[in-house]
Formats: structure tokens, C-alpha cells, sequence
């Protein structure tokens, strides 16, 4: 795997920052920051005006993509790093700006993305003898005794920069943080006097060698018990959440998941499997769950959910996981008799090299019997999916299988969807063919609002390949889609969105059923707070943005609406189309 380095600050030369803030932007530029995903305030300014001064002295300086709400900024770097797994930075206003991050902060965390977030902090000094210190009311009350503290739960790193004299130090460190595994979110305050110190005679020298760390492969031993397991084993399944996050984990688990005839089953993250493979499960896997002998876990989070049902309990449990014990999750009990903290893409060639050592010719023909009898039932539940698909087809109100289906005809290979779409995530997936790894993406975690803005992260990215984001109606709202669709505008940054339109939130009237079956809300038809009733025209907003929006109604328009978009989309402007379903 190629290890990323940082970019030299040698190359291309630049001048001596003059004040803290140059610092910073020259320090991120070393970073290999492309992208400032800014909303401003009083105490940025020093980093606005060097941004400027900066590109006027003919110095690089990151592209700055401005965002009217916080969550679409964070988003924005989440997607980028999804693409390229290189941190770039968010910048917002003191601690208000800092909440707006809100649940995307979260999906940093469970989602493994790695971003640099810089507030601005009110300034220390009051009398006017500093350069940068307090001139506004609003800095005494924008003061908090713990600003880091909002955000401390969620980050993998916070400080407070200081001093000048330590820039070159901290801000390549935090970078460092970010993106070594578990990778995540990392948070630094700074006061206007620091970013408008002088920086005269200070170093930014070592910028330059704060690399990731390397991530670990897995020991011998332990592979080599789990590899015997897996040898032994008569009914062996793998579930996997996000070693595709890494790509080339894709090719290797194809590799064992052949060698050892294990079918896969895939928890809704990135393409950690190309789901047109025969050995592809999908999420539908009780089953195979509860029959297998040996399970093996891959960077999941959550394998099962017990009541639902979950594994034998003499079935042998081995785990490979950057993070095998989730300590930042109180409550984690799966079994698991062997863990195993690797990088996954590093563990399965090893995994595959001790079963092809162990398995004799008689446990590698029961290997190819098992992949013939799992990769046998692929046909009928092809076409079992394509009849649903089918009969769905001119289902009115239009049906998410249609909807489904119809993407899968006009997405190409190498499209990325962006895929938050809550209670019909399911048949959206079941549906949707996606093999080359990177091509489908998720938050990871249940902060709604994440899918804009990461579109416009993962379209600056990756600006060759069509993006579309694929959500729910609440979703979208939750995606502050005026601050969305204004950023890719101004970032050219086009992207589709999908609304799946149920009018209303599915999985919070859902509960309300399950926990209170013929209960009050189940009798009266009532569910305060989910429905809908009179839903914003989520088209013409969207045109308000400057993007193309339809509404789309009669199954018939759906293909020829999806291809009106695209084509919006190829002419370079976003694109929503808001398409009715059943209502809850
Ligand atoms: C930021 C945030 N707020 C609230 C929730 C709780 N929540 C989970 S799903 C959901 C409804 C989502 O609605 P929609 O996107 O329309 O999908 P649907 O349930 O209709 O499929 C809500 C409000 C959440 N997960 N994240
Ligand atoms: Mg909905």
C-alpha cells in the first residue's frame, strides 16, 4: 500500500510567513490541504485577509469553498477524504460555529474520516495594545470556559494554538492525528493575537515529516490460528462494515473470500465486496448467521443486533479491526475469541497466504464445493430481484424498487453514490449494483445531514466522476441543502440529489409501532412529528440555488427526469429531483 507523505515546503518555494495566520495556510499547503471549507466570522479575519495576501505574493494557497452553514463544511472535508484520505481543513466561527458542526462531528468519528477543524476563539487581550484583541461586544460573550469542550467527545486531538513559535510543530501533528488510523476529526481553537503574531526569525522547518503512522499488519500467530479456523471450519461467514475503505482490501477479500468458497455479508458501508459478486450477501444473512461455525468480523461496528437473532453460541468468533475494541463506545459486547488490531488490507493477504499453507487438497475441494453451493443461489435471487424490480416498475406512487432500479441503469461504473437513505437504504442497496471499490459511500453513523455536502467534498475530489446523493426527504433537509447546493455552485462542485420523498421521517414513526403495537398513535393513525403534512417544494428551492429541480410523480418520467439531472449535472450545475413516494 502506497504510504502518503506529506508535500515538502521546499517545493514550491515560498516567501517567510509574516504573522501566525500565513503560518497556518502555509503549514496546511505543506499538508496537502487543497480545500478551506470556510464559514467565517470576527475572529478569522487574519485567515481570510492571509489567504489573499498570500495568492497575491504568488504563494499556493487552498481553494476556500464557502459554506452558510457549518454542517455542509464538515460534510464537504468528510466526502474529500472519502475519496482521497487526505485531511483538509474546516474553518468556523468561535464556539456558535463549533456547534453548527453538529452531527456531522459524530459521523467523523464513527465514520473514520479524517479532518482538521479550526475555530476561531475570542481574543485574549482587552486593551488595545495587541494586535487582534477585543474591539466587539460579542467576543466577551462568544468567551466559554471550555470551547474544546463541546467538541472534546467526538475528536481525536484538540489543542489550543497559543504561540506562534509552535505552529510548525502542533499543526503538522494534528494532520498526523487525523489521518492515522482509526483515523477522525481533530480540532484546534486560535485567538486573532496568535494568528496575527509576528512570525519574524520562527521555523516551520519540519513540516515536512509528520507522516501518518503506518498501520499495523496482523501477527503471525494469530493469523495463523484464525487461518486454522477458517480451514476447519464446515459453514465459515464474513461480516465486513468498512475495510473498503481501503480499496485495495477489495481485491484481497474477493481473493479469500474465492479461495475459501465464504460468502460475504456487508453491513451498508462503503463497496467493501462488488455486491454483483455470487458470494455476495448483501445485508440478508440471518440465516447463514445463525447456521455458521466461524464468523470472522471486518472493521464492523455493530455485526448483529442480538434480538434479532445473531450466531451459534459455539461458533467461533475471530475479528481483524483497526479498532477491535471500540472503547469509544461504552456499551460493546460481541463475542469475539480472537481480536486482532491490523489494518485489514494488510491482514487478508496474510489471512489468504496461511490458508493456502494449511489446507491440503481435500479441505481446498471442500472449499470449491462450498463457494459452488453458496455462488448457486445467486440466480434466483437475481432474479427474484428483478422481478420485484419489475413489478414495481409502474407502481404509483412511484416505488424506491423502481426508483432503485432505474438508477442502477443510468449510473456508470465509476459513478459514487452517496447513499443516506435511512429506512429504504435497504432496497436502495439490495438494488443498486455497485462493484469498483470507492463507488458507493455512506456516513458510517446515523448523524443525519451528511450527504450534500460530502457531495460537494467528493465531486472536488474526484471532478471527473458523476456524483449523487441519494436521501431521504428529512435527510435532505437535515443537509441544509441552500448551504449545499450554494457551495457547489460556487465551488463548481456539481452533484444530483436524489430525495426519496415519503413526506416525513419513516424511522421515527417506525418505533413508535414496533415499541406500541395497537397502541394510542397506532389506533388514532397519529405520530406528532413525523409526517409532512405540507411539505416544502423541495424543486424550487432548489432552483432558488441556482441548481436545476423537478418534481417527479409518474413512474413513467422517472429515467427520462434521472437523465435530465445527469445532464444538468454534466453542464455543470447541481441538480435535485424530488421524487414522490408513498407517503407515511
Ligand atoms: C441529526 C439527526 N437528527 C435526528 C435524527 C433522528 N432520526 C433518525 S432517522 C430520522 C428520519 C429520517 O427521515 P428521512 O431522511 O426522510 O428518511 P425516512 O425515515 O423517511 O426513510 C430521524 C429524524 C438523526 N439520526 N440525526
Ligand atoms: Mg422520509
Amino acid at each position: 500500500m502506497a504510504v502518503t507523505t506529506a508535500v515538502s515546503l521546499e517545493e514550491p518555494k515560498v516567501a517567510p510567513a509574516r504573522y501566525g495566520a500565513q503560518a497556518l495556510i502555509q503549514l496546511m499547503v505543506a499538508q496537502g490541504v487543497e480545500y478551506i471549507f470556510l464559514n467565517p466570522g470576527t475572529d478569522t479575519a487574519p485567515l481570510q485577509e492571509a489567504i489573499v495576501a498570500l495568492r497575491a505574493d504568488g504563494q499556493r494557497v487552498p481553494e476556500v469553498v464557502p459554506c452558510l452553514y457549518e454542517n455542509v463544511a464538515l460534510a464537504g472535508a468528510h466526502g474529500y477524504w472519502q475519496v482521497t484520505r487526505r485531511p483538509q481543513v474546516v474553518v468556523v466561527h468561535v464556539d456558535v460555529g463549533t456547534q453548527n458542526l453538529g452531527g456531522n462531528l459524530h459521523n467523523t468519528q464513527r465514520g473514520q474520516a479524517g479532518v482538521v477543524i479550526l475555530a476561531g476563539r475570542s481574543p485574549y487581550t482587552v486593551e488595545g495594545d495587541v494586535p487582534g484583541g477585543r474591539d466587539r461586544s460579542i467576543q466577551w460573550q462568544q468567551d466559554q470556559l471550555d470551547q474544546i469542550g463541546i467538541v472534546r467527545n467526538y475528536v481525536k486531538w484538540a489543542h489550543e494554538l497559543g504561540r506562534t513559535d509552535t505552529l510548525y510543530q502542533l499543526v503538522p501533528r494534528a494532520f498526523q492525528i487525523a489521518a492515522s488510523e482509526p483515523a477522525g476529526a481533530v480540532y484546534m481553537t486560535v485567538a486573532r493575537e496568535v494568528l496575527m503574531g509576528p512570525m519574524d526569525g520562527v521555523s516551520l522547518e519540519p513540516a515536512s515529516r509528520a507522516h501518518p503512522a503506518v498501520g499495523p499488519a496482523a501477527d503471525p500467530a494469530a493469523i495463523e490460528q484464525l487461518a486454522e479456523w477458517l480451514v476447519g471450519a464446515k459453514a465459515p461467514l464474513a461480516i465486513v462494515g468498512q475495510p473498503g475503505r481501503h480499496r485495495e482490501a477489495v481485491a484481497e477479500l474477493v481473493k479469500l473470500a474465492e479461495l475459501l468458497g465464504i460468502p460475504i455479508a456487508d453491513t451498508r458501508g462503503p463497496v467493501n465486496f462488488p455486491s454483483s459478486h455470487p458470494l455476495f450477501l448483501g445485508g440478508e444473512a440471518h440465516r447463514e448467521l445463525s447456521e455458521a461455525d466461524v464468523i470472522l468480523l471486518l472493521d464492523v461496528d455493530v455485526p448483529w443486533i442480538p434480538r434479532q437473532g445473531g450466531p451459534s453460541k459455539g461458533a467461533r468468533i475471530g475479528q481483524i479491526d483497526v479498532d477491535p475494541l471500540k472503547t469509544t463506545v461504552p456499551l460493546w459486547g460481541f463475542p469475539v475469541d480472537l481480536p486482532i488490531q491490523a489494518d485489514t488490507a494488510k491482514a487478508l493477504p496474510q489471512l489468504c497466504a496461511a490458508i493456502e499453507r494449511l489446507a491440503g487438497p481435500e479441505r481446498r475441494a471442500a472449499f470449491e464445493q462450498r463457494r459452488a453451493s453458496v455462488e448457486a443461489g445467486r440466480p434466483a435471487r437475481d432474479r427474484r430481484l428483478a422481478d420485484e424490480a419489475e413489478q414495481a416498475r409502474s407502481r404509483r406512487p412511484i416505488a424506491v424498487e423502481w426508483l432503485a432500479a432505474a438508477l442502477g441503469q443510468v449510473v456508470s461504473d465509476d459513478t459514487i453514490v452517496l447513499e443516506e437513505a435511512v429506512t429504504n437504504s435497504e432496497v436502495i442497496r439490495r438494488h443498486l449494483r455497485r462493484d469498483e471499490p470507492g463507488t458507493v459511500l455512506s456516513s458510517g453513523a446515523p448523524g443525519l445531514g451528511w450527504a450534500l455536502g460530502a457531495s460537494v467534498g467528493v465531486k472536488l475530489a474526484a471532478p471527473q466522476r458523476e456524483v449523487i446523493a441519494v436521501c431521504g426527504d428529512g435527510s435532505f433537509v437535515f443537509g441544509s441543502p441552500v448551504a449545499a447546493l450554494w457551495a457547489a455552485q460556487q465551488a463548481r462542485a456539481p452533484f444530483l440529489a436524489i430525495v426519496l420523498n415519503n413526506s416525513g421521517y419513516r424511522a421515527s414513526k417506525n418505533p413508535v409501532l414496533d415499541l406500541f403495537p395497537g397502541g394510542a398513535s397506532a389506533t388514532a393513525n397519529a405520530f406528532p412529528g413525523v409526517r409532512f403534512a405540507t411539505p416544502p417544494d423541495y424543486a424550487t428551492l432548489a432552483q432558488s440555488c441556482h441548481a436545476h429541480g423537478e418534481r417527479v410523480e409518474d413512474p413513467e418520467q422517472l429515467l427520462p427526469a434521472l437523465e435530465r439531472g445527469l445532464s444538468a449535472v454534466r453542464n455543470g450545475q447541481a441538480a435535485v429531483l424530488d421524487v414522490i413516494l408513498e407517503g407515511i
